[in-house]
């Protein structure tokens, strides 16, 4: 567009030089109207690529992985009476939010981290101890929160598929009806990473399989409590 204005304003300029001696107004009105269509003419340029930049992050956003970040911790304050519980949150901006409702997009590669600061482990189904419905069925795990100085040895992570029962206290796995859609058995003080996909939309159940909470069969307080161990993702 520039380049077809530029074009127009010397084939002017060369006209009116030919047909008639320019005065000193027509001239600066001319030197003017350059400028002014100039400035239009970079302002439309700065726009498109704006427009271009912005396009270009929402794609990043329909194409790239969508993270999910979560913290399990052993203490959260349940109540006066059963005292502390382990529980998840959610990453989101920086802050810890409650898992009662996760929101997750369909068609896109979800990466989730699952940061465990835990001991100890739980009685799990042995169903629930196989990673399942993540890509290559394998679990990046590391044993950070572990460390014990001593340790340099250790092989700090390690893809999994089989988690082992006396690791296990948690598990992030989420249910469509009575389909386990992904399942990630998660290790008492290790980080994990694993990605999925949700192909379908609407709202699904996410539950921790692992008996870790209170009463004989250790499904009270946080298993079933909202926002603790269990709660709804809504896939859109
Ligand atoms: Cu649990």
């Amino acid at each position: 567009m520039m380049q077809f204005l530029c074009i127009v304003i010397r084939e002017l300029l060369r006209f009116l030089n030919h047909s008639f001696i320019m005065q000193e107004k027509v001239f600066y009105a001319i030197v003017s109207a350059i400028v002014i269509i100039g400035g239009v003419g970079i302002g439309v340029a700065y726009d498109h690529q704006v427009a271009v930049i912005s396009s270009h992050s929402s794609n990043q956003q329909m194409i790239g992985a969508y993270h999910l970040d979560l913290i399990e911790v052993m203490d959260a304050n349940y109540n006066s009476s059963v005292g502390a519980q382990p529980r998840y949150y959610e990453v989101v901006n920086g802050s810890l939010q409650s898992t009662s409702n996760i929101t997750l997009p369909t068609h896109t590669k979800i990466t989730v981290t699952i940061t465990s600061y835990d001991m100890g482990n739980a009685s799990v189904p042995s169903q629930y101890l196989t990673a399942s419905g993540i890509l290559n069925d394998k679990v990046l795990a590391i044993n950070g929160t572990t460390a014990m100085g001593s340790n340099t040895s250790e092989s700090w992570s390690t893809n999994m598929t089989s988690f082992p029962a006396s690791k296990v206290l948690h598990t992030f796995t989420i249910l469509q009806g009575s389909s386990t859609i992904v399942n990630i058995p998660v290790m008492a003080g290790y980080t994990e990473i694993a990605s999925f996909y949700l192909n379908s939309t609407g709202s699904m159940t996410w539950q921790c399989e692992a008996a870790c909470g209170t009463g004989s069969s250790g499904w009270g307080g946080a298993m079933s409590t909202a926002g603790w161990m269990t709660g709804t993702v809504y896939v859109q």
